[in-house]
């Protein structure tokens, strides 16, 4: 894990309307509303229907990191997005039925683990060095850890996988410790199941449209995929609306949200209790277009690389540059600060930690 470079200096902007249709709305459930999520794969029930359209995206209320900035206007077609995170359930499906092993899973090696270890722990390598070491390690098993009773990031534990993340799960918990290339797996594998063209090269990591060639154009894709980061952002806002946080609110509360509600002095925290752990997808009410937990709980891979927004006005973005990819809304060890609906975190796509999901999308354009 790591912290990009803070700046100052905000630059909130006007707002455009947009508009939108939500279907499947959820308004007036009680609190906790599971559905399908208990149940094994995801299908078209699982799945809200976004209605696209223009919204500013980035740091609206000038208040985030540097990498928020500048807030462009951003312009998206209609997309499905999955009303929770993958759960636990829905993983195990996966796994079981193609014996898939996750980046987690790797081999043991303690000596081998040791010995990068050491390198790391000299504060002789380069950057460059620091990075190749890095890579061998994410090679080996474990994932990263966030202790629960510490409340701190304490490395990359040997045992920790999506099966053991370090507190118990049940199976309507999401899952946790999986990476990018994890999830990516789980989507081509939904869309198989479903006879749709997989959206990944798996290998490469790139898009791929119908005919299994490489696109920048979500709107040729017709598998499932992850959401672009711009279609999580303007999803956790409700369509595009200037709101903090992903349920709609713009003050984080404990008994709202999926994190640690004891950490940090906020102007928008309700200071209250932490869980320390995940607690069962959509244990909280949704947001307005019946999306759960998109603040807090499973950290959310999507599908984009890492890297600076330039300002300029974009029609379904999906950025391709470096090798990080992206980590949205927070999760249920993090701050007030990171669940915000506009906070960027990034890690190369075989990482993986005790906090990291995922959640499922698929273009609409097609009237499928
Ligand atoms: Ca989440």
């Amino acid at each position: 894990m790591k912290t990009k470079a803070v700046a100052a200096i905000a630059g909130a902007s006007g707002f455009g309307m947009v508009w939108l249709l939500v279907l499947s709305l959820s308004l007036g459930t009680p609190v906790v509303s599971h559905g399908q999520a208990g149940s094994g794969g995801v299908g078209p029930e699982d799945l809200v229907l976004v209605r696209g359209g223009t919204f500013q995206m980035g740091d609206v209320f000038g208040e985030g990191e540097a990498n928020e900035r500048p807030v462009h206007s951003v312009t998206l077609t209609d997309f499905y997005l999955q009303r929770h995170e993958v759960t636990v359930a829905q993983f195990r499906a996966f796994v079981e039925e193609t014996g898939y092993s996750t980046s987690a899973e790797g081999p043991m090696d303690m000596e081998a683990r040791r010995k990068i270890m050491e390198q790391f722990a000299s504060g002789a390598a380069s950057e460059e060095e620091m990075k190749r070491l890095h890579e061998q390690f994410l090679l080996l098993s474990g994932a990263g850890y966030w202790d629960a009773e510490a409340r701190a990031w304490t490395g990359y534990n040997p045992n920790t996988n999506w099966r053991t993340p370090g507190f118990v799960q049940a199976e309507s918990h999401p899952v946790v410790s999986v990476s990018w290339d994890d999830a990516i797996r789980f989507c081509n594998w939904l869309s198989r199941n479903a006879g749709l063209p997989p959206a990944y090269d798996e290998e490469s990591g790139a898009l791929l449209d119908e005919r299994g060639e490489p696109t920048g154009d979500v709107t040729a894709v017709r598998g499932y995929r992850l959401p672009t980061e711009a279609e999580w952002e303007y999803a956790a806002r409700e369509g595009g609306r200037e709101v903090r946080f992903g349920n709609g609110e713009n003050t984080a509360r404990s008994s709202q949200i999926v994190f640690n509600a004891d950490v940090g002095e906020y102007p928008y925290l309700d200071r209250g209790a932490y869980e320390g752990r995940t607690l069962p997808v959509g244990s909280y009410l949704p947001n307005a277009l019946g999306l759960y937990d998109m603040s807090g709980n499973a950290w959310e891979w999507v599908s984009d690389t890492y890297g600076p927004y330039d300002g300029g006005s974009l029609r379904n973005p999906y950025i391709v540059v470096g090798d990080e990819r992206i980590l949205r809304g927070g999760r249920w060890g993090g701050s007030a600060f990171e669940i915000r609906a506009s906070h960027r975190s990034s890690w190369v796509k075989n990482d993986r930690c005790n906090n990291s999901g995922f959640r499922v999308a698929r273009s609409a354009n097609r009237g499928e």
